[in-house]
């Protein structure tokens, strides 16, 4: 029995391993050796997970279910993942049924920040860990195991930091924000309005929401521009999917973005870098969607009760028109 309970162990840990040096950052590598050697370990092909997607809103966005699903298959886990279409219902309508099911891991990336207590709740008394993935949600540190994703706060500080570059710290912006009440549309928000605090010559003219999607970013751009014309000098999209809807906007509208108007957002996907190559974006802040490899590695040391971090952060960049023809081979989003 033991000797059958240290060869899984040493599998799973080389499987581990291999993904954490090709993925970068690893959840607490010390933790990896803390279980005892008799205890019943799994290994990835024995794992069952369950994972409440929210939809398929942007490149961002389908770029990580593809990440989890490549994941699964490469690792030979039983993946069950659910697709709410941006409904918290029904995502909290999965979760019940990963319940049910007794899945040995549930991932979430909550749609919205609250709302979760009742659900997470029944997670924790079912025993099943629940990693939060991408997104957080406003519940007590107890609910949920982990959290893998980006510091949405971090983002927003480092976009507006680009906006008064490129304004000289001198201008008027609008704002195209994502899906109200969710945890990045918070946190960009905050970052970004916390740093302006510094640049007394930056105001923020008007924020309209574009719930992350490419029309609506383009829909919401063309209504700010027939209310405030040419006082526009900038634009802060929460994610590429909506500069890129605001590029066309501008240009129907007769201006060229990138230059009449300087357009900053968040997200890194290729087309981004594109339109950056073509002069109508200005920058772009990294938030990496390929979590796949780290939420399955963390998965599996939860399913063997060895402790991780609670918040597992992946390393992002901002990359600006000046970069983006050498970096765009490179990109794997
Ligand atoms: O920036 C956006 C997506 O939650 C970080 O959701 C994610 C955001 C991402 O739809 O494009």
């Amino acid at each position: 029995m033991k000797a059958l309970a240290l060869y899984r162990r040493v599998i799973a840990l080389s499987m581990v391993w291999t993904l954490a040096a090709c993925g970068g950052s690893s959840p607490s590598a010390s933790g990896a050796t803390a279980s005892p050697l008799d205890v019943q370990t799994k290994t990835y092909p024995e794992l069952v997970v369950g994972f409440a997607q929210i939809g398929a809103e942007s490149e961002w966005r389908t770029a990580n279910t593809r990440s989890i699903q490549d994941t699964a298959n490469q690792l030979g886990v039983e993946l069950d993942l659910s697709d709410a279409q941006q409904q918290q219902e029904n995502q909290i309508k999965a979760i019940r049924s990963f319940i049910a099911q007794g899945v040995d891991v549930i991932g979430v990336s909550p749609v919205v920040e609250t709302g979760w207590d009742e659900v997470f709740a029944e997670v924790k008394q079912a025993g099943i860990p629940l990693i939060l993935l991408d997104r957080n949600a406003d519940v007590p540190d107890d609910l949920y195991s982990v959290r893998i994703g980006s510091d949405f706060v971090e983002e927003g500080r480092r976009a507006c930091g680009e906006m008064a570059r490129l304004l000289d710290g001198q201008g008027s912006i609008v704002i195209l924000e994502g899906t109200q009440g969710s945890a990045p549309m918070i946190g960009r928000g905050t970052g970004f309005q916390e740093c302006l605090r510094e640049y007394p010559g930056l105001q923020v003219l008007d924020s309209q929401s574009g719930d992350f999607i490419r029309a609506r970013g383009k829909e919401e751009m063309a209504a700010l521009l027939r209310t405030h014309g040419r006082s526009i000098d900038g634009v802060f999209a929460q994610n590429d999917d909506m500069a890129l809807g605001a590029i066309e906007a501008i240009e129907e509208y007769g201006l060229q973005p990138g230059i009449d108007i300087k357009i900053v957002s968040i997200d890194a996907v290729r087309a981004a870098f594109e339109a950056m190559i073509a002069g109508k974006l200005n920058a772009t802040i990294e938030c990496n969607p390929l979590l796949g490899p780290l939420f399955f590695e963390t998965a599996l040391h939860l399913a063997n009760d060895t402790p991780v971090e609670k918040w597992i952060k992946p390393i992002e960049g901002v990359y600006r028109q000046d970069t983006a023809a050498q970096e765009l081979p490179r990109r794997k989003y």
